[in-house]
């Protein structure tokens, strides 16, 4: 295994135990709010101090990107690790049991290697660029179908951008029109998780962090799927807007994003 995806798992694990245990002592748990419909709690701060002393102690060089934590620059600028403590926080503070660790590592501005660990499953999914994508070291493929026909779709709600809310509807709308069913399950990094591993067969949503789609990104490549950002470019991590499923899904989904999307929202 990948040195660095090994220190990454260990890392994700720990912060995972730390947020499955939180739950066995609720009144430990303080929430606050970042803005609008943005949730934060210490356990997410504890989960990120967590993660970054891990990595640290085997790369104190390395940079560090974090939600709660912000930017950390070391000496190594070619080493940056993209986290989310805790994907999927409006879960967690509702105990909504759907939510996940996420780290990856941008190794000279490319995708090396990714892990999400969802604790309330002990599911880990990995990926090494180049050496596909596992869920608990089994591969996985994300899913090949025709076109929408009989497809689920993840997507998420535009919960910060309610001024969106009428394109977005009007998109959903004819993705409902044309797949089998549609998901919101409330967490980014699962969603391209369960694509990879085939659990869903595509996902779109906006106006996301890189730290939400970074590790999920690379798993669902390595699973064979692609990613796009709303104009087919590969520009999702900075513009937020992505795309993901396998080639014959994405088109579609593009297509209707682009009849559908205001110009606000088509980046
Ligand atoms: P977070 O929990 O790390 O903030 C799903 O729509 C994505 O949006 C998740 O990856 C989640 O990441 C983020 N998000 C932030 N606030 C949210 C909210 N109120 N409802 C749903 N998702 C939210
Ligand atoms: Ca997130």
């Amino acid at each position: 295994m990948h040195p660095m995806l090994n220190i990454a798992i260990r890392a994700a694990r720990k912060a995972g135990n730390h947020i499955a245990k939180s739950l066995e002592k609720t009144d430990s748990i303080h929430v606050s709010s970042k803005g609008l419909n943005d949730l934060v709690t210490n356990i997410d701060k504890e989960a990120e101090a967590i993660i970054i002393e891990t990595i640290k102690a085997s790369y104190p060089d390395h940079c560090f990107a974090g939600e709660e934590l912000g930017l950390a620059e070391g000496r190594d600028k070619e080493c940056q690790w993209i986290i989310d403590p805790l994907d999927g926080t409006a879960n967690f503070v509702r105990g909504l049991p759907h939510y996940a660790v996420s780290i990856a590592l941008k190794m000279r501005g490319r995708m090396e290697v990714a892990c999400v660990y969802d604790p309330m499953r002990n599911e880990l999914f990995t990926a090494t660029r180049g050496q596909g994508a596992q869920l608990n070291s089994q591969r996985i493929r994300a899913s090949q179908p025709r076109d929408l026909t009989g497809t689920i779709i993840a997507t998420g709600f535009p919960f910060k951008a309610k001024q969106h809310s009428e394109s977005y509807i009007n998109i959903l709308g004819s993705v409902f029109a044309d797949c089998a069913d549609v998901r919101r399950a409330g967490s980014a990094a699962l969603d391209l998780c369960y694509v990879a591993a085939g659990r869903v067969d595509g996902f779109f949503e906006f106006g996301l962090k890189p730290w939400d789609i970074a590790a999920g990104d690379l798993i669902a490549r390595e699973a064979g799927a692609i990613v796009t950002d709303f104009s087919g470019n590969t520009n999702y991590l900075a513009s937020g807007n992505i795309v993901c499923g396998n080639a014959r899904v994405v088109k579609p989904l593009l297509s209707k994003i682009r009849a559908h999307g205001n110009e606000g929202m088509l980046k």
